[in-house]
Parts: C-alpha cells; structure tokens; sequence
C-alpha cells in the first residue's frame, strides 16, 4: 500500500481566486515582502501588517474550492492516514473541500495567535483594532502565521512522513521558499516517487521524476481518478 505526501502552494487555490505570491499580480508586488510577512515588519508597523492579513482574511471567507481541492479531498477519504496533506496555503479551502487532516505549515489566516497566552482562536474579522484575545482578555493577538525568519509548524512530522512516502507530489508551488522547497529531496533521499502538478515549470522542476503542466483543477482530478 502506498504511502503519499502531497505538498501544496498558492497555485492550488488561484483558480479560486485568491491571487498567488509571484505572479505579475501577486501579493508580495504590492507589499514588499520584509513590510509584511516578518516579525520585524509587524514590530515596525502593525496596522499595515494587520491590514494585509484583514484584506487576506476576507478574500478567503468569499473563496470557494475548486476541483482541485475536492480531488484531495476524496483521495484523503479513500486513503486515509496513508496520505498527509501538508499546505504552504494559508486558506481553509482544503478543509471546505473535504480535506479533514491537513498540515497548515505556514499557518492559518482564519487563526488568530496570542504573543501572552500562546492561546489559538479561530479568527474571521478584523484584527487591526488590537481586539482582546478571549482567553486572557489582554490585547496581544497576532495573525497565526509563519513569517519569514519563522520556524514552520510541525517539521518532525513533516520530515517523518517523507521518510516512509512512496510517492511525492508537489501542486501548485513555485519552489521558492524554505524548508518547503526542499521537500523533493528529501523525498528522493526516501527513494520515493516524486510528481510535480503545477501551472509552469518551477525552480525544482528538474527534481522531479515527472512533472505535468496545467491548471490544478484540470490536472488533479485527473491524477486522483
Ligand atoms: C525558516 C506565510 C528557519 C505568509 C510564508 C534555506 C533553508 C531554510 C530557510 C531558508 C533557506 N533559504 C532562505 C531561507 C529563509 C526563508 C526563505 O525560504 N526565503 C526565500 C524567499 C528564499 N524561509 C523561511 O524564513 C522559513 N523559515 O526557514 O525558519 C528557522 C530555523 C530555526 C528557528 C527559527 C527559524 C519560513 C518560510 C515561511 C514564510 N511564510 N507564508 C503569508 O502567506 O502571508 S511563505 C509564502 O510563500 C506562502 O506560504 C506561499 O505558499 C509560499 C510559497 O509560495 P508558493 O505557494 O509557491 O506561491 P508562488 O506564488 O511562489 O507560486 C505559485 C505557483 O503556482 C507558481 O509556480 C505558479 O506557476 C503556479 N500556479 C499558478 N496558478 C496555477 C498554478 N499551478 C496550478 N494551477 C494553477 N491554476
């Protein structure tokens, strides 16, 4: 029996409209990166970094999954532990597209994180008026997500579930960022089949035993029938 790993990026939900980091369009154009996804940028300017996660927030409660989404959620039904679903994405569109164990790496937007009670509450309204956070009633709630210079969530387990894949699939990522993107290999070093679903060839194409170029929502459902 077979063991997968699949790997999702921003390009998996794109065609749910919600836009990508690296397109023309993509997020961090608007944003320089190190203003809004660091620690140093929440430190320098909260309500700007609040502000682009509120924006963010929003545009994923208004999203709907697509195909692609529901093809992962069938599989993780017909496979169950035998395939761990690890996303970059920081939308719940996996979730609404029946995925029931899904490993935000990155964080969640739709979580809200208190820096004095470590407490984690689902979150879907503004955080820009500093709200209290409920459990400890002091005004301390960041957005639950990993930034740059950030450990990601969950490595061991991560790393743990590489080792013991058969097979590796990466949908909808751009390769760019660590310790994600050194996925493959370590999927490779397990002597597992690795398969790249994504829109474009991306910086880790040549990893890949084989990679197949196409929307996610034509390309997944296609690999999970
Ligand atoms: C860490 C949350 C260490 C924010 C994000 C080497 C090793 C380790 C670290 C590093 C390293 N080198 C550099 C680093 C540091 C850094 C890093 O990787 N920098 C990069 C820029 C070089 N990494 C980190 O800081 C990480 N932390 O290493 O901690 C540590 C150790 C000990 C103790 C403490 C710390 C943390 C990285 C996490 C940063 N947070 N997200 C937010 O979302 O706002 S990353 C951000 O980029 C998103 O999560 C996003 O998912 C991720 C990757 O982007 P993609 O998902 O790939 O999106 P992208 O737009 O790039 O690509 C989309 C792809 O989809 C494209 O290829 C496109 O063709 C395709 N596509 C488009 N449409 C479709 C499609 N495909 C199919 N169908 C379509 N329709």
């Amino acid at each position: 029996m077979q063991n997968i790993v699949i790997l999702t990026g921003a390009g998996i939900s794109a065609e749910s409209g919600l836009k990508t980091f690296r397109a023309e369009d993509g997020l961090w154009e608007n944003h320089p990166v190190e203003e809004v996804a660091t620690p140093e940028g929440f430190a320098r300017d909260p309500d700007l970094v609040q502000r682009f996660y509120d924006e963010r927030r929003m545009r994923v409660l208004a999203a709907q999954p697509n195909p692609a989404h529901e093809a992962l959620g069938r599989l993780e039904r017909e496979l169950g532990d035998r395939l761990l679903i690890v996303t970059q994405n920081i939308d719940d569109l996996h979730e609404r597209g029946g995925a029931g164990r899904v490993l935000h790496m990155h964080g969640e937007v739709l979580s809200a994180w208190c820096q004095r009670c470590d407490a984690r509450h689902r979150w879907e309204r503004s955080l820009r008026d500093g709200p209290s956070c409920p459990s400890c009633e002091m005004v301390s709630l960041r957005p639950d997500i990993v930034w740059f210079g950030e450990m990601p969530y969950q490595m061991g387990r991560i790393f743990g579930a590489l080792e013991q894949a058969d097979l590796f699939v990466s949908i909808g990522t751009s390769g760019a960022v660590y310790p994600a993107a050194a996925f493959v290999q370590h999927a490779r070093d397990a002597r597992a089949r690795t398969l790249e679903l994504n829109l474009e060839r991306s910086a880790g194409s040549a990893l890949f035993d084989e990679t197949r170029l196409g929307p996610a929502s034509k390309l997944v459902p296609q690999f999970v029938q």
